[in-house]
């Protein structure tokens, strides 16, 4: 196996080799997967090549004023009307991450697969995949080193975006010294990271507090306290006129109350679906356990989509956490 260091300087090798990349995300973008679509972007605009950016869906709103992110094609409103041979998948476990965008790949593509998720099946003809990485970003940040790039405030605002929001604000267990390091140089580049906190982190729209409020209302905990859930249905989205990413942050709610492991949120969609979002206080890995019902994800916060009832599948998802602990 190779080292990470030796990753890097393919991926360097790949990139100086090729030339019209697609860059593309996970659907339901977040602000990691955002930040890196637009990392990889502005590399190869430096490095004078062709590319197109797209996602599955829209981007986050809060998202709109990082660089060129209005540049990045919401695949479900309009069409490239071409298909593409060089592809780089950024922040996708595994390749159905990508969603509708594979329509656009052509058979056979190469594909540079560059993620932090332990679950990455190394899918990519070119892989670069680091698990201790707390943000595809962060990653990213290497590679951007890797060609001597000269930094701005705008590339350092995408990169600090997406750390700043998978540590959940220089919190989470995976806010290494190498996670602050890095921040503290971006700052210096420019970054404005109090208004980013309040803009990415803070900030709620109305319909997203009315859907708090509803999943609230449906909060349950299993006998012994140590399992805590809430679920969201078609007509509640509805009625608080939300939209899906107006959810996020939603489930850390049930995993903050004292005593809990696992918290969760089922959200039932109108297609059948069930998206399950776990968290982990740390003892549970909740990647595991999404990858029993075919999702993945990280030991602390991972999801996965089941079809059935929302009756049927809470007891069933309830019922492997609880073998779990
Ligand atoms: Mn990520």
């Amino acid at each position: 196996m190779r080292t990470y260091e030796q990753e890097l300087e393919q991926v360097k090798a790949y990139l100086l080799q090729h030339d019209d990349y697609l860059v593309v995300s996970h659907v339901q973008p977040d602000g990691d997967a955002v930040s890196s679509t637009l990392a990889v972007g502005w590399l190869l605009s430096c490095l004078g090549k062709k590319y197109t950016m797209i996602n599955e869906g829209a981007i986050p709103k809060r998202m709109n004023s990082l660089w060129h992110a209005d540049q990045i094609l919401n695949l479900s409103e309009q069409q490239p009307g071409r298909t593409y041979s060089n592809i780089i998948c950024v922040d996708c476990a595994d390749f159905a991450r990508v969603g509708y965008t594979r329509t656009v790949f052509e058979d056979g593509a190469n594909i540079l697969n560059i993620d932090h998720h332990p679950t990455n099946d190394r899918y990519g003809t070119v892989n670069l995949v680091l698990a201790e990485a707390a943000a595809t970003a962060e990653i990213l940040y290497d590679v951007l080193n890797v060609f001597d790039i000269e930094w701005n405030a705008d590339i350092a605002t995408a990169i600090y975006t997406g750390l700043l929001t998978d540590t959940g604000g220089f919190r989470y267990s995976n806010t290494s010294p190498k996670v602050m390091s890095i921040a503290s140089e971006l700052l210096s580049y420019g970054v404005n990271g109090p208004e980013l906190a309040e803009t990415l982190l803070e900030e709620m729209t109305l319909p997203q507090i009315k859907v708090l409020v509803e999943a609230l209302n449906t909060l349950r905990l299993s006998e012994d306290g140590r399992i805590a859930w809430v679920y969201v249905t078609p007509d509640v989205m509805d009625r608080c006129g939300a939209i899906s990413e107006d959810l996020e942050g939603i489930v850390n709610y049930p995993r903050n109350i004292q005593g809990v492991e696992v918290g969760i949120l089922f959200k039932s969609l109108k297609s059948g679906m069930v998206k399950a979002s776990l968290r982990s206080a740390g003892r549970v890995d909740v990647a595991e356990l999404a990858q029993i019902f075919g999702g993945g994800g990280h030991v602390r916060a991972a999801g996965c989509s089941i079809e059935g009832k929302l009756d049927d599948i809470i007891p069933r998802v309830v019922e492997q956490v609880k073998l779990k602990l």
